[in-house]
C-alpha cells in the first residue's frame, strides 16, 4: 500500500550506476496495482532504464493523465518531478512545460484510454509537433481503472470478460504515430523486458517525439481466452522485427555479428542504437515500410514488436519554432515580461 513506506536502507553489495545510485534510488512507492499487472512490469523497465543509463533523477520530468495507466508514475522515479494531470491533457502539459524548460527529460506515461479515447486530440497534435519527449501507452484495451470497458485500441470481434463482442473498429497507435510524423516508433510487450528496456533507452536518447506502445495485459478485466491483449495471446502472436542493443558511445561497441543482420543508427548525443534483424528485410529506416508491414502483419493477426522506425536526423519543436534555448526558470523579471512599449512594438509588427 502507499502508505507503507520503503525502508530507505540499501543493502551495501547492490549494484551502483556510474553515479553511484543503485536502482532502488530509481523506484517510486509501493505499487497499489493489481498483482500480475502488466504495468507494473513497465515501472519495472522504465526504472531499470534510467538506472543503466545513469540518468540524474532531477533532470526527468514524468507526466501522466487518469488511469491505473496513469497511476504509476508514483511507483518509479521518486526523486524525479511529476504531474499528474486531468483525463487526457498530458500531452499538452507536457509540450508546455516542454517549451518552457528543455533541459529536462519528458516522459509521458498514458493508458490506451487516456491516450487513444478522450485524448486522442491532445496525443494527434504532441506527436506531429516533434515534442521532444519518451510517450509510453500502457495499452490493454480496457479502461482498467473503471472496470473493464473496450477502449478504442480494442480489436474488432475481440470478446470482454463476460463474453460481449467488440464490433468498433480498433485505433493502431503506431500506425498512428508513424502517419503524424513521430520519429522514433516502437512496440513491445510488458512480458518482455529484454526488448523493452532497450527500446526505453533508444527513445530517451532520442531527440524528437519517441512512441512507444507497450501492450500491457490488464489481469482483472482483459487477460482471458477471446481478449487479443492477454498475456497468452500476445505471447503465441508476438512478432519481433529485431532486438535493439543500444550503445552509450560509438567506441564502446564490442559484440560480432555476422554481416548483413545489424542495422546501426548513430543518434545526436553519439549514443548508437544497433539492432539485430530477426525480419531479414525489414529496415526501420524507410517510414513508408513501416506502416506496411504493421498493417500487414495486423490483418494476419500478429503483434509487431521492435523498434518499428527511427529517424537519425530529426528535429522537435524548439528547432521548428527557434525558441531561445534558456530555460524560463533562468531568466529575468524583464526578460519573461518586457513591458508595455515591447508588446506594442509586436503588435505594430503584426499589423
Ligand atoms: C474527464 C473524465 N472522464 C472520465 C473519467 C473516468 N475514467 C477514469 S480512468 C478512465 C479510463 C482509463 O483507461 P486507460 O487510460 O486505458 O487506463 P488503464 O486504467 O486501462 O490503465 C476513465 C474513463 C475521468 N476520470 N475523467
Ligand atoms: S484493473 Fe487492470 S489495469 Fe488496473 S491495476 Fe488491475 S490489472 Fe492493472
Ligand atoms: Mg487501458
Amino acid at each position: 500500500m502507499t502508505y507503507v513506506a520503503k525502508p530507505k536502507l540499501h543493502h551495501p553489495t547492490l549494484p551502483q550506476n556510474s553515479l553511484c545510485y543503485t536502482r532502488r534510488d530509481y523506484e517510486g512507492k509501493i505499487s497499489t496495482l493489481c498483482a500480475g499487472c502488466g504495468h507494473d512490469s513497465i515501472s519495472a523497465a522504465i526504472i531499470q532504464a534510467c538506472w543503466e543509463l545513469a540518468v540524474e533523477p532531477h533532470r526527468i520530468a514524468k507526466l501522466s493523465g487518469i488511469g491505473c495507466s496513469s497511476k504509476t508514475p508514483d511507483y518509479f522515479l521518486g526523486q524525479s518531478h511529476g504531474f499528474n494531470t486531468v483525463h487526457g491533457r498530458m500531452p499538452s502539459v507536457l509540450t508546455g512545460a516542454n517549451l518552457a524548460n528543455r533541459d529536462l527529460l519528458y516522459l509521458g506515461v498514458s493508458g490506451d484510454g487516456d491516450s487513444a479515447s478522450i485524448g486522442i486530440g491532445q496525443f494527434v497534435h504532441a506527436i506531429r509537433r516533434g515534442v521532444n519527449m519518451v510517450y509510453i501507452v500502457e495499452n490493454n484495451g480496457v479502461y482498467g481503472l473503471t472496470k473493464g470497458q473496450f477502449s478504442a485500441t480494442a480489436d474488432q470481434g475481440s470478446t470482454s470478460k463476460r463474453g460481449v463482442v467488440n464490433a468498433d473498429s480498433p485505433i493502431d497507435m503506431v500506425g498512428l504515430a508513424l502517419q503524424l510524423g513521430a520519429t522514433y516508433v516502437g512496440r513491445s510487450f510488458s512480458g518482455d523486458k529484454q526488448q523493452l528496456v532497450p527500446l526505453i533507452k533508444g527513445a530517451i536518447a532520442h531527440r524528437g517525439a519517441a512512441f512507444l506502445d507497450v501492450i500491457s495485459p490488464c489481469v482483472a478485466f482483459n487477460n482471458h481466452a477471446g481478449s487479443t491483449k492477454s498475456y497468452e495471446y500476445v505471447r503465441a502472436h508476438n512478432d519481433a522485427v529485431n532486438r535493439l542493443d543500444v550503445i552509450p558511445t560509438r567506441e564502446e561497441i564490442a559484440v560480432d555479428y555476422g554481416e548483413g543482420e545489424l542495422v546501426e543508427v548513430e543518434q545526436h548525443d553519439g549514443s548508437v542504437l544497433r539492432l539485430r534483424k530477426l525480419d531479414a528485410g525489414y529496415d526501420p529506416r524507410d517510414r513508408i515500410a513501416a506502416m506496411n508491414i504493421v498493417q500487414q502483419r495486423q490483418a494476419q493477426g500478429e503483434v509487431v514488436t521492435g523498434l518499428l522506425y527511427v529517424d537519425a536526423e530529426s528535429e522537435d519543436l524548439h528547432a521548428h519554432l527557434s525558441t531561445d534555448a534558456r530555460p524560463f526558470n533562468t531568466l529575468g523579471a524583464r526578460e519573461l515580461s518586457p513591458g508595455a512599449a515591447v508588446l506594442d512594438k509586436i503588435n505594430a509588427s503584426l499589423r
